[in-house]
C-alpha cells in the first residue's frame, strides 16, 4: 500500500482513446511526501488529464508514474484509490443525506469522523444551518446546494478517508480567500501529499512547488519566487 505518498512522473505522455493528439507530453517531476504541488495553466492545458492518471482513471500512454518508488500499475487498484483522495473538478453528490454523501466510500464512518471532516472542509457551519443538518437530503427532492458547498462536501468526503495523497482539481475556486486559507490550513494536519489545481496565484504561491503547464507540456516548475523571476508567462499571470 501507499505509505509515504511520494509521487514521481517520468516522461509521461497521455492521449485519449480514438485521438492521436497528446494532451500531455514529456511530463517529469517529483513531489516528495507531504509536499504541496500547485498545477497552473490555461484552460485545456492538460491539468485534469495529468492528475487523473494518479488514481488510474486513465493509464499513461507513455512513461511511468511511481508512488513511493513503485510503479502505480503494481498497486492493487482498490488499495491505490483508497489512499488517494481525488476531488474532481465537477463534484458529484448522489441523492441522499449529507451525512451519507460525506461518509461515502468509508465503511463504518462515525458521526464524529463525519463532523471532523466537514469542519476541516469548512462546511460544518453551513450544514448546521440546514433544516435537518447532517440528515438533510441533497440531490433530487433535496435542498439545492451552491457549487462551492458541493465542492466542500466533496472535499470532506476525501478527507474522511485520511488520504496519503490528496488531489484538488480547482476545488476551491468558488471559495472566498479567507475560507480557502482556513481549509488549506486545516488540511495541513492530514500530512498528505497534495496536488492543487488552481487559477489563483494566491493559492499557488504557498505550495512547495508550482508547475506551469502550457499546451500539455511543462513550461516551468519551481517556487513562486523562481517562476516570478524566470518565467514570463508566470509573471504575466501574477500581474493580471
Ligand atoms: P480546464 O479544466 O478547463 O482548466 O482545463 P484542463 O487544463 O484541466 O485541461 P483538460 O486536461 O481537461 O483537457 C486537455 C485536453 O484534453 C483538451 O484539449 C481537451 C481534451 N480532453 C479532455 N477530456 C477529454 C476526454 O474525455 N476525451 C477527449 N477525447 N479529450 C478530452
Ligand atoms: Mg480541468
Amino acid at each position: 500500500t501507499v505509505t509515504h505518498g511520494k509521487v514521481e512522473y517520468k516522461q509521461v505522455a497521455f492521449f485519449y482513446q480514438n485521438t492521436s493528439k497528446k494532451v500531455i507530453n514529456n511530463i517529469s517531476f517529483t513531489v516528495q511526501s507531504g509536499e504541496r504541488l500547485a498545477l497552473m495553466g490555461a484552460t485545456g492545458a492538460g491539468k485534469t488529464s495529468l492528475v487523473q492518471l494518479i488514481p488510474r482513471l486513465y493509464d499513461a500512454s507513455e512513461g511511468e508514474i511511481l508512488i513511493d518508488n513503485v510503479p502505480i500499475k503494481n498497486f492493487r487498484l482498490n488499495e491505490l484509490r483508497l489512499t488517494i483522495g481525488y476531488v474532481p473538478q465537477s463534484p458529484l453528490l448522489f441523492s441522499g443525506t449529507i451525512k451519507d454523501n460525506i461518509a461515502w466510500g468509508k465503511q463504518g464512518a462515525t458521526e464524529k469522523e463525519i463532523i471532523q471532516a466537514a469542519k476541516d472542509a469548512q462546511i460544518h457551519r453551513t450544514i448546521m444551518d440546514l433544516p435537518n443538518q447532517y440528515d438533510t437530503r441533497v440531490g433530487q427532492k433535496g435542498v439545492n446546494l451552491s457549487g462551492g458547498q458541493k465542492q466542500r462536501i466533496s472535499i470532506a468526503r476525501a478527507l474522511i478517508r485520511k488520504p496519503k495523497i490528496l488531489i484538488l482539481d480547482d476545488s476551491t475556486s468558488a471559495l472566498d480567500l479567507e475560507t480557502e486559507a482556513k481549509l488549506l490550513e486545516a488540511i495541513q494536519h492530514y500530512h498528505c501529499t497534495m496536488f492543487i489545481i488552481t487559477q489563483k496565484v494566491s493559492t499557488a504561491r504557498n505550495a512547495n512547488k508550482i508547475i506551469l503547464l502550457n499546451e500539455g507540456e511543462i513550461l516551468a516548475q519551481g517556487t513562486h519566487e523562481l517562476l516570478l523571476s524566470e518565467t514570463k508567462l508566470y509573471k504575466k499571470i501574477v500581474e493580471s
